[in-house]
């Protein structure tokens, strides 16, 4: 439970009114007369905020008292999308706040939509992050984030003439009540400079050190992180780049005062931007930059809160600290504690390697050669000179024990080397690797394959022991409860759970089993999706003046746009059904006889951003946009076919879409997405999947049956055998293919010359996406799925030919349970971080 002190204020609507006033005409400075929606929102923040950060301050004092191990988990993004919503639900105290927002003359969801979203990350990477910290906190853990306060979060999608037009997103526009700054946290970060070497005359031996050339500061800012149904309130801290108050006095005496203060301020543009890049590696001096800053500044703070209590006992290090890398952008964390240990604290360097490597855990995403990171030598060896020689070291060492377990195995050697010959570069998974004691993929099938293909060689000289998988999974507090606050109150009544308890138990879904044959259960499980689906048909409108019928089936794709992911096999399909659908009506088929004996009305809803310099993302973008008009605009088809495009999708939308989807696609070429995360949300929320056999895809059909999903598609082990054939003996376009491609190039769709790459990519460059292979097999699965889900679309009164689609819906709702992420914290929490939950 929340503590007292906060109850106090959350559960008293005196007392909430009284805090909420005195934040308007103090904090505001504004009066009551004169307070809108906006400055109704930063009040009623500040004051669940203040609230908030007596538990955060309780909890980092006990944590301290106890003097468990904690947990660090370091990540470039979190995607945290809306914080006030989450607090309610976290602290319990919607129901008040919303009669207290109600009686001071305001609408509880009109206030919670002033809120901008924190969207300090790409896509699922970023978001597992946001879901990690609320799990370590609900689930009573000593766990902290660390990550990068970006001024400008993911840009601004706007869709302007079908194309994507980027926007800033100066999120901090209005100063953001859910964070507290740490002006007097401050730690200084060096870069440049050079190396020089010392005799120590006590020892005898020669130290190295460094001399930085420019300093900036990493101030603090923290954003306590409530768990649910506890008082543990973890932080999240994120650095701001700020300039020291040295002077350059050389420039000042040349006179150069204006020169010297514009440097000076260039500081603040390391935490300026989040790169927008999803899956593909830029190689950006700025990057690498944001990366040493963060990870320096991370580490110091570590350092000092363990010295703070046990001095310079280092060997206890390892069982006080745990330290995740999410992915291998934080990989130079295991180099700079190296040095802190070895040239700061004097260490031996075996015996901190051995400290360094019990302390980091490296997560993998991704297998794509495109998104492994690869830092030229040069860019490395200038920017950190020091830190160059270390990796040179490490990786010296290491390369001596390969040799001494595979004496003689020339070609093992070279492929294992930390450091690529051409070009030059060190290669970020294989620093990880070393610098780690446990190296893990994010679903089953990616964690095997990680060890058959890009580690191979790393499980025959670590042993296959070091490499483990963790499943990835969502917080159901965010994805159920908040996102679907109808959905959730059904289940806690059927669970017979008024205290949601359910919510850190997710396991308990099961019981809905029991209801599976009850009619009226079944009624009411649909009256909410169809209740879902209108709130998205008039999300659908607002953005984009499109109307969808809520009785259509909704089949939706929204995720980072990527060729991988294949969203222009999703479209080539609704260019498909939209060309025979004309067919049938030409020839006298009515639409009456199409929907029984052809297809059911639909509407398909695209969402997602494309990296602003990848330019087949953009025309997918385009294409469906394009499409989208024609089709929308053509009046003889009726309702059977819409095509939208939401522009911006993000996270406060994705919480409007996955509870309104009867259908989503995760049809990633087989092998490549690595878990995908949203598979999860969808399904949570009783939509069913279409997909093909990867990622947590394969996880989540053992959990709900596969009679409740619709897979299809090439498997992983025959995609390279595939490929070959494409490049080798050419690519075999369908006939159903064909004629989607024979309209594109007519200009059904407007010039053809905009859609020539994503068509040439497929015939003459190898289709290397697979996406004729899996064409007519997509067409199939929606044969199928169309079949169950019935041929009249039906309403919110009438579910009988929906029985069983709604089954299928509530099977794998029950068999969700698995998908939270608070099994993952559990998981990571056993078999890689070795800490315990504190006892609350
Ligand atoms: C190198 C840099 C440009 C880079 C930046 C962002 C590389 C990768 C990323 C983001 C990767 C990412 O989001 N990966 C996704 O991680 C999810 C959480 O594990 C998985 O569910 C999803 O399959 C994977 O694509």
């Amino acid at each position: 439970q929340p503590s007292d002190t906060v109850k106090s204020v959350v559960d008293s609507k005196e007392k909430f009114e009284e805090e909420f006033v005195k934040h308007v005409e103090t904090s505001l400075g504004r009066s009551m007369y004169n307070c809108d929606d906006l400055a109704a929102y930063q009040a009623a923040s500040n004051t669940i905020r203040d609230a908030l950060i007596i538990d955060w301050a309780n909890t980092q004092q006990k944590q301290t008292i106890q003097d468990g191990k904690r947990v660090y988990y370091l990540s470039l993004e979190f995607l945290m999308g809306r914080a006030m919503d989450n607090a309610l639900i976290n602290l319990k105290c919607e129901n008040n706040t919303r009669q207290s927002l109600n009686e001071l003359g305001f609408n509880l969801e009109d206030v919670l939509n002033q809120e901008p979203d924190a969207a300090l990350g790409n896509g699922g990477l970023g978001r597992l992050a946001a879901c990690f910290v609320d799990s370590l906190s609900s689930k009573n853990y000593s766990g902290w984030g660390y990550g990068l306060n970006y001024q400008y979060g993911i840009f601004e999608q706007k869709i302007i003439d079908g194309y994507q037009i980027e926007a800033p997103d100066y999120w901090l526009k209005y100063s953001n009540p859910w964070v507290l700054d740490r002006n007097e946290i401050q730690i200084p970060v060096d870069f440049y400079g050079y190396v020089y070497e010392e005799h120590d005359p006590n020892t005898g031996k020669v130290k190295k050190n460094w001399n930085g050339g420019e300093r900036v500061l990493a101030v603090a800012s923290d954003f306590p992180i409530p768990g649910y149904n506890t008082d543990n309130t973890n932080n999240l801290r994120l650095w701001n780049a700020k300039p020291t108050n040295e002077f350059d006095f050389t420039k000042f005496n040349a006179g150069d005062y204006q020169q010297s203060v514009a440097a000076q301020q260039r500081a603040e543009s390391i935490t300026s931007v989040l790169y927008p890049n999803d899956n593909f590696e830029s190689g950006k001096e700025l990057r690498l930059k944001q990366q040493y800053f963060w990870v320096a500044a991370s580490l110091h703070d570590i350092v000092r809160r363990f010295k703070k209590q046990h001095k310079q006992n280092w060997k206890k290090f390892p069982d006080q600290v745990a330290i995740q890398l999410n992915d291998t952008h934080p990989t130079l964390a295991v180099v700079e504690l190296q040095r802190i240990l070895v040239d700061l604290e004097g260490l031996e360097w075996n015996e901190a390697w051995s400290i360094v490597t019990s302390v980091f855990a490296y997560t993998n995403h991704t297998v794509m050669a495109e998104a492994l990171e690869k830092w030229p030598v040069d860019l490395v060896g200038r920017l950190l000179p020091r830190h160059l020689e270390i990796i040179y070291d490490i990786n010296f060492f290491f390369l001596k024990e390969v040799e001494r377990k595979f004496p003689g195995d020339r070609d093992l050697i070279r492929r294992v080397s930390i450091i690529d010959e051409s070009p030059k570069s060190v290669k970020m998974a294989f620093l990880a690797i070393v610098g780690s004691h446990k190296v893990n993929g994010v679903a089953e099938l990616h964690s095997e394959l990680i060890k058959t293909t890009i580690f191979k060689d790393f499980v025959k000289v670590f042993g296959a022991e070091k490499f483990t998988n963790v499943t990835n999974g969502i917080t159901p507090r965010r994805w159920l409860r908040q996102a679907n606050p109808k959905l959730a109150a059904l289940i806690a009544e059927k669970l017979n759970d008024p205290e949601y308890d359910y919510l850190t138990n997710l396991g308990k879904l099961k019981q809905l089993e029991q209801f599976v044959d009850d009619e009226d259960f079944l009624k009411q499980w649909h009256a909410i999706k169809f209740d879902n689906k209108r709130k998205l048909a008039a999300l659908v409108k607002e953005l984009t003046d499109i109307d969808i019928d809520p009785s259509v089936l909704f089949d939706v794709q929204v995720k980072r746009i990527h060729e991988y992911k294949r969203q222009q096999l999703n479209i080539f399909a609704v260019i498909y059904r939209y060309l025979h659908i004309k067919e049938l009506l030409s020839k006298g088929v009515t639409i009456e006889e199409i929907k029984k004996n052809y297809y059911i009305p639909k509407a398909s809803i695209f969402g997602g951003k494309a990296a602003p310099g990848y330019y087949m993302a953009k025309t997918i973008i385009h294409l469906i946009n394009k499409v989208g008009e024609v089709i929308n605009a053509d009046k003889e088809i009726g309702n059977l076919l819409k095509v939208v495009f939401i522009p911006d999708y993000n996270v406060s939308k994705a919480e409007i879409i996955c509870p309104g989807s009867d259908l989503s696609n995760h049809i990633s070429t087989a092998g490549t997405e690595a878990s995908g995360t949203s598979n999860m949300k969808f399904a949570l929320n009783g939509g069913l999947i279409i997909g093909t056999v990867d990622g947590a895809n394969v996880e989540i059909t053992r959990e709900i049956g596969e009679e409740n999903i619709f897979l299809f598609g090439n498997l992983a082990e025959s995609v390279e055998e595939l490929r070959h054939k494409h490049v080798f003996e050419g690519v075999n376009v369908p006939e159903t293919l064909q004629v989607v491609f024979n309209a594109i190039e007519k200009e059904v769709f407007g010039p053809a010359d905009e859609f020539k790459s994503l068509i040439d990519s497929i015939r003459y460059h190898g289709d290397y996406y697979l996406v004729t292979d899996d064409f007519e097999l997509f067409l199939d699965a929606h044969k199928k799925l169309e079949k169950v889900y019935g041929h009249d679309g039906g309403d919110a009164t009438d579910r009988g030919h929906l029985q069983e689609w709604v089954k299928k819906s509530v099977w794998s709702v029950a068999n969700m349970g698995f998908f939270s992420s608070d099994r993952c914290i559990d998981e990571y929490a056993e078999n890689i971080w070795n800490v315990e939950p504190s006892n609350q």
